[in-house]
């Protein structure tokens, strides 16, 4: 996979994908990153990217131009070009699988007030990573790229996100590593076991227990089995 990032601040971009997991799918020829620099296609002698905006207001907006010289060559070279957007539609596991799917990415990342709206006819879509309000779309940028290497094929062993909270509709089950008593906390007895299958109703349990008392939201489209629905009526009934 290849994706690319547009963005003003090319240095707020290139160490997050330098390191880690993403900095290893990199090393590995998984996944392939191009910085561009929307200066270099600034506007004369002083290089510039943005104006005041038309009507009056605070601030101001990133002018089309430079936008245009700097993604329309990767359109042309087959990038799937997603607008970082607080109008856009919300990032969600679903659309990490989607985007991770497809050989090419184009990142743009916007600041000051946002961009000429015209630039917008320039996209494939629009995408938001949540309802607060950032400074620019670099960080943005930076989180879908993380939700979306960690599922490009080999970057991560599979069974890793199989298990995924938001693949099942389920948050996560409790971990412990050692040591088994931390001043005066013990792991789960029933971890120390041995028993495969007891281990698993345990977490299984657990995980349903999470869900319900912090998103319970989650349960209305999470896949439950019957034995799940017993499970949940028992958590419900004991209160516990
Ligand atoms: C891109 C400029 C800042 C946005 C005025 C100052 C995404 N979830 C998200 N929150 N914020 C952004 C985001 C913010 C951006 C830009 C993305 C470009 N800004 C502007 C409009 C209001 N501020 C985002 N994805």
């Amino acid at each position: 996979m290849r994706i690319d990032v547009v963005t003003l601040f090319p240095e707020l971009i290139a160490g997050p994908l330098g390191t880690s997991i993403i900095g290893r799918a990199a090393d590995a020829g998984l996944v392939d990153f191009a910085v561009h620099d929307l200066r270099e296609q600034g506007i004369g002698r002083h290089r510039s990217v943005d104006d005041y905006p038309y009507g009056g207001g605070a601030g101001m907006v990133m002018r089309p131009e430079p936008l245009f010289a700097a993604v329309e060559p990767l359109r042309a070279a087959g990038a799937h070009v997603v607008l970082m957007d607080p109008a856009g539609e919300r990032l969600s596991d679903p659309l990490a699988r989607e985007l991770a799917s497809l050989p090419y990415l184009a990142l743009v990342c916007g600041r000051y007030e946002g961009i000429d709206e015209r630039v917008r006819t320039l996209v494939d879509r629009e995408v938001s990573i949540g309802d607060y309000v950032l400074t620019g779309g670099e960080l943005p940028a930076l989180v879908l790229i993380d939700a979306v290497v960690r599922l490009v094929p080999g970057v991560i062993a599979e069974a890793s996100h199989e298990g995924d909270s938001f693949a099942s509709g389920l948050l996560e089950y409790p971990q412990y590593t050692r040591p088994e008593m931390f001043r005066d906390l013990a792991v789960p007895p029933v971890l120390l076991s041995g028993h495969h299958g007891e281990v698993d109703r345990w977490r299984r349990r657990e995980a349903l227990r999470r869900t319900l008392e912090r998103r319970p939201d989650l349960l209305q489209t999470a896949e439950v089995t019957d034995e799940d629905r017993r499970l949940l009526d028992d958590l419900r009934s004991d209160d516990a």
